[in-house]
């Protein structure tokens, strides 16, 4: 699961709100299947937080099957810090106040993308950084959840020195189909004039046996594309195990859609973007989009935070078919909320 704050099986949505002047706060929405949530809870309230938390995950970091929230804190000059609200042992659907559970006086401005995932096997979910140092050289590090609690074991995953700069979205997902604790990188990469690119990191063994190394492979290469995508998340939307990739793609004038590019089992090529939803008169307020299984059938769906202006803000879901064919029913609405504010910088 990827955000199921309260243990029960099903994904619910977490909101993370900043009030201006340091105060935020987080809201969690309670899923029940059939894409009905309850409306957002205040879970979490900080006066003086401060304004400096630049990703919010969700993730078990602590392994007894309720997500957890990891907030990445950047104080500036280089210093960065985790803190991690894990969410009660008693499935209440609370979360714990914060904890420092990695402090890195010197790490440096460059985190570009931070993720969680399992890259162990082990029960507990864990942090990818996702770091740019300029001039193209870009570097991956994985930072392990410690049984205690916290984060300790910082590793580089991958160095790439002369990557490029065209980095525009990262996910988390089981892109080999191998092990179901094998979470991995995709990197969606932007060369410009709408040529777009999809890359994974995965897991393999070298053949002389030294041990596990990242491969980078192309997955899918479209030169063609356009230069509207907006949103690109990784799931498992027809439910075969193996992480896809989505790409919600935003044409000018209200016209978006969104498209899938299934994963295979051997790491070869995506078979190419399916289009699943077209909506000509959609409008352009879609802010953030999340996935999780909102349906309760084990396949990813997407809820799309839709922002229409003064405060009024909406929760609408996309439903994977149960069949597993890869399609989508919805959207529908699962919470509409006319006085919400414009806050909303994160959801989960
Ligand atoms: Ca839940
Ligand atoms: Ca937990
Ligand atoms: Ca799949
Ligand atoms: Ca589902």
């Amino acid at each position: 699961m990827k955000a199921d704050f309260n243990g029960d099986g099903l994904d619910d949505v977490g909101l993370f709100y900043d009030y201006g002047n340091g105060h935020v706060a987080l809201f969690t929405m309670t899923g029940h299947g059939c894409n009905s949530f309850d409306p957002p809870v205040l879970r979490w309230d900080a006066p003086h937080w401060g304004g400096g938390t630049k990703f919010v995950v969700a993730g078990d970091f602590s392994g007894d099957g309720t997500s957890d929230i990891a907030l990445f804190y950047d104080y500036g000059n280089g210093h960065v810090a985790v803190f991690t609200l894990y969410a009660d042992i008693n499935r209440d659907g609370g979360l714990s106040g914060p904890t420092l559970g990695w402090d890195a006086p010197h790490w440096g401005s460059g985190t570009k993308f931070v993720r969680s995932g399992n890259f162990t096997g082990y029960f507990q979910d864990d942090l990818a950084l996702f770091y740019d140092y300029g001039n193209g050289h870009v570097a991956v590090f994985t930072l392990y959840a410690k049984i205690v609690g916290g984060f300790g074991s910082l590793r580089l995953w991958w160095d790439a020195p002369h990557w490029g700069v065209g980095t525009k979205f990262v996910d988390m997902g089981n892109f080999n189909g191998v092990s179901p604790f094998a979470d991995t990188m995709a990197m969606f990469y932007d060369y410009g004039n709408g040529h777009v690119a999809v890359f994974t990191l995965t897991i393999s063994d070298t053949p002389s046996g030294e041990g596990p190394y990242m491969r980078l492979s192309l997955r899918w290469d479209a030169p063609h594309w356009g230069n509207g995508t907006r949103f690109v998340n990784a799931g498992d939307f027809n439910g075969d195990g193996i992480a896809d990739v989505s790409l919600v793609y935003d044409y000018g004038h209200g016209h978006v859609a969104l498209f899938t590019l299934s994963g295979t089992f051997n790491g070869g090529s995506f078979p190419g973007a399916v289009r699943r939803w077209d909506a000509p008169h959609w409008g352009g307020g879609t802010k953030f989009v999340t996935t999780g299984d909102y349906s309760g059938d084990r396949i990813a769906d997407f809820s799309l935070f839709y922002d229409y202006g003064n405060g009024h803000v909406g929760l609408l879901s996309l439903t994977a078919n149960s069949s597993r064919d890869g399609g989508f029913s919805g959207p529908v609405t699962g919470w509409n909320a006319l006085h919400w504010g414009s806050g909303t910088k994160v959801i989960i």
